[in-house]
């Protein structure tokens, strides 16, 4: 089982005393909502007005391999960074890690945990919850545009942060495993979810079937395309910057649309109690076509087009299981606030499931709108 470690002011001025700064800490608060890593707002007295950056603890028990995480995280930082020299924008469009004074990605401190500093992107924001067509699609198109940024970095050169990471039929393994050992002794009270994950194996297996049929390609993908690792400016509501790249490595780009189906068409949190607050909401849906479909382009095969519908069920379905997994094996994976926080989560993935299948006539109908869209708009 991890052990959750606490972020102590100690701690954090030994990371600092590493980077240029260190003398001028004005205050650091945690910051975010994430579940794996830690992150902290700083801010610093510059030359006596203050500036903020984010520091993050990279989580070690679950990014096996930091330096590797950090060194694709410079490539693709770099990369994007180059298309945007000379744009007056530029460092708000990309994460600009901030070197320690040895010239760095990122620091240890004392207990071997490593550190990143980035610079802080103000005057946008993320949200956890989106409540208006416009912006998902401003953040869709962001993910989408991150993905195209990313089309001319050979793949090979990105290592696998964590492997099989959206290997969903591996996922559903593990939770078959946790069933059967039911560690904490709670499988009992999670038979109704365990039924209705098990019984979507098929489902489980069509993104990666079809790919090793030739049929899906290998693209440089974010992997954790959560609506809140996009950020809105607001003045302009534009998704601005892709940011979270720890998982940034070769995978299909269903997953990342997915992901956004998954967090920008209910109006719940992940971890909402009232399920029947949790749907799948079709003018979302259609939004985050539109927008993907514009910020990736023409890249996207017909094939990927085609399951950009059934893209959403699947990684729902396999965070529910990864949910569930991470409850029967006692919560060592993802952060909790309460004892059965994994199972709500999982509880609100299954709702969004049905409300999904629920609607799977209605998002065919909606991509052909788009699609529709796209090609009057490249044909006039
Ligand atoms: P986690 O892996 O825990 O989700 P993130 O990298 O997504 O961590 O960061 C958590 C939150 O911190 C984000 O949702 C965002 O609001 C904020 N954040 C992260 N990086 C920046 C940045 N460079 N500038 C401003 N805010 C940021
Ligand atoms: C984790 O760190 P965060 O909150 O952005 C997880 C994602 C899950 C997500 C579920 C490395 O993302 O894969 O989809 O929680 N990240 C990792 O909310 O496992
Ligand atoms: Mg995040």
């Amino acid at each position: 089982m991890s052990v959750k470690r606490q972020v102590t002011r100690g701690c954090v001025e030994s990371v600092l005393r590493q980077y240029e700064m260190r003398s001028s800490l004005l205050d650091a608060v945690p910051y975010g909502s994430g579940h794996i890593n830690d992150t902290l707002a700083l801010r610093v007295d510059q030359a006596g007005s203050p500036l903020r950056y984010i520091l993050q603890r990279i989580n070690g028990q679950i990014f096996r391999d930091p330096p590797a995480v950090m060194e694709n995280i410079t490539r693709v930082t770099r990369h994007i960074a180059k298309q945007w020299e000379g744009h007056p924008d530029a460092t708000r469009r990309t994460l600009t890690i901030v070197p320690t004074l040895e010239g760095a990605a990122f620091a240890r401190d004392e207990r071997g945990d490593c550190w990143r500093l980035y610079l802080f992107i103000e005057d946008a924001r993320t949200y956890d919850i989106i409540d208006s067509p416009a912006r998902a699609q401003a953040a869709a198109q962001a993910f989408g545009f991150f993905m195209r940024q990313l089309a001319t970095l050979p793949a090979a050169e990105l290592h696998e942060t964590i492997p099989n990471f959206h290997n969903t039929p591996a996922r559903l393994a593990a939770l078959k495993r946790a069933i059967q050992e039911d560690r904490s002794g709670r499988a009992a009270s999670a038979r109704a979810e365990i039924e209705f994950l098990l019984s979507r194996e098929e489902d489980a297996h069509r993104l990666l079937g079809l790919h090793h049929a030739g049929r899906l390609p290998l693209r440089v993908t974010h992997n954790d395309c959560k609506l809140n690792n996009v950020m809105i400016d607001d003045a302009t509501g534009e998704g601005i910057c892709v940011i979270d790249l720890d998982t940034v490595m070769p995978g299909l780009a269903l997953y990342d649309f997915g992901d956004m189906v998954r967090t920008a068409t209910s109006p719940a949190a992940e971890d909402e109690k009232e399920l029947s607050r949790v749907q799948m909401q079709l003018p979302m849906f259609e939004a985050l076509l539109t927008g993907f479909l514009a910020g990736a382009g023409s890249m996207l095969t017909s094939e990927e087009v085609a399951q950009l519908p059934f893209a959403g069920k699947v990684i729902t379905m396999e965070t529910g299981i990864r949910f569930l997994t991470d409850f029967l094996d006692g919560d060592p994976y993802f952060r909790i606030a309460r004892p059965e926080h994994n199972l709500d989560r999982c509880r609100t993935q299954r709702r969004l499931v049905q409300s999904i299948e629920e609607q799977e006539s209605a998002m065919h109908g909606a991509l052909d709108r788009a699609v529709g869209k796209m090609s009057n708009m490249v044909a006039s």
